[in-house]
């Protein structure tokens, strides 16, 4: 059974310190993400872009840059995902800076919570994104969504899913992590959060990685997959705000998404931090869009189940 998709666009960097990820959706729709959509069993619509305010360059206040223009993005995407959920639909948020995240997950834990299904949420991201106000250096919103999931950030945030926490540690895992600022990674261990990063990747490899990270789940489990471009090894995927060496290679990557396809549980996506500004000749959109179609089950071979 595969759920129809639902493409959400939403060109916004007003949770990042440098500009560019506003470009993101555009980008990825040039490289074919539609058509990819399109092609999936479910098949697809493309909704179009929400829309909010711009990036206007302002300093940090109280620890956070723009939290007002981060809480408008994300209750609109939000709404936007929450009313695709609520159609059946499996939304692809095309972001757009990873602060959206807060939005889109609000919403995925709220329908959870309202149709009884567990949550777990697949976060792929060369950081950790857990920081905030009290230790984060600059600010950004867009390195802070898991911490706000989690219940620790502003108000405006933490309550965007109706309920405080929208999700707890143990329905999270972090995977790809090779960049934790130095606050970030005691509040992390203090937190309790499962953290895969690219040590363990390294030592076990994707495939036990993804296994540990998937352990536990069943029919009944909503997955929610949060998929930061810097997540990727920045060799093959140079078009982010915040490259961070020694990430998953372009089969490790594959291979990940695979493994999450083979679930049969995928309900909902996030695609951030693709900035096309930094990018050459659209490689990292088509990079996504490539791993996007393994996401949905396209393999070279058919496979046995099971
Ligand atoms: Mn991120």
């Amino acid at each position: 059974m595969t759920r129809p998709i639902s493409i959400i666009g939403a060109p916004t960097d007003v949770g990042a310190g440098d500009i560019g990820a506003r470009m993101g959706p555009a980008a990825l729709r040039v490289a074919g993400i539609v058509e990819a959509a399109l092609a999936t069993d479910g098949g697809a619509r493309d909704v179009g872009d929400v829309s909010g305010p711009d990036h206007p360059r302002a300093m940090p206040e109280g620890g956070y840059r723009h939290l007002p223009l981060v809480t408008k993005w994300a209750g609109a995407a939000a709404e936007a995902v929450g009313r695709e959920l609520a159609a059946g639909r499996l939304p692809m948020l095309l972001g757009g800076d990873h602060s959206l995240a807060i939005g889109s997950i609000s919403a995925v834990a709220k329908h959870c919570r309202g149709s009884g299904r567990k949550l777990r949420v697949l976060w792929l991201d060369a950081h950790a994104d857990f920081n905030t106000s009290a230790i984060t250096p600059s600010g950004n919103l867009h390195g802070m969504p898991v911490a706000c999931l989690c219940g620790y950030g502003p108000a405006e945030l933490t309550m965007l899913s109706g309920a405080v926490p929208a999700v707890t540690p143990e329905q999270v895992r972090l995977i790809g992590m090779r960049s934790v600022d130095a606050g970030e990674k005691r509040f992390l261990d203090e937190a309790r959060v499962q953290v895969f990063d690219m040590r363990c990747v390294d030592e076990i490899g994707m495939r036990q990685t993804m296994e540990q990270a998937l352990a536990g789940i069943d029919r009944d489990t909503h997955l929610h997959v949060s998929l930061d471009a810097d997540f990727l090894d920045p060799d093959i995927a140079p078009g982010v705000t915040t490259p961070a060496r020694g990430g998953p290679t372009y089969r490790e990557s594959h291979l990940c998404m695979e493994m999450i396809a083979d679930t049969g549980l995928l309900g909902s996506l996030d695609i951030a931090e693709l900035n096309p500004a930094r990018d050459t000749r659209n490689q990292t959109a088509e990079l996504i869009v490539d791993l996007v179609e393994s996401l949905f089950g396209k393999s070279t071979l058919i496979r046995p189940h099971g």
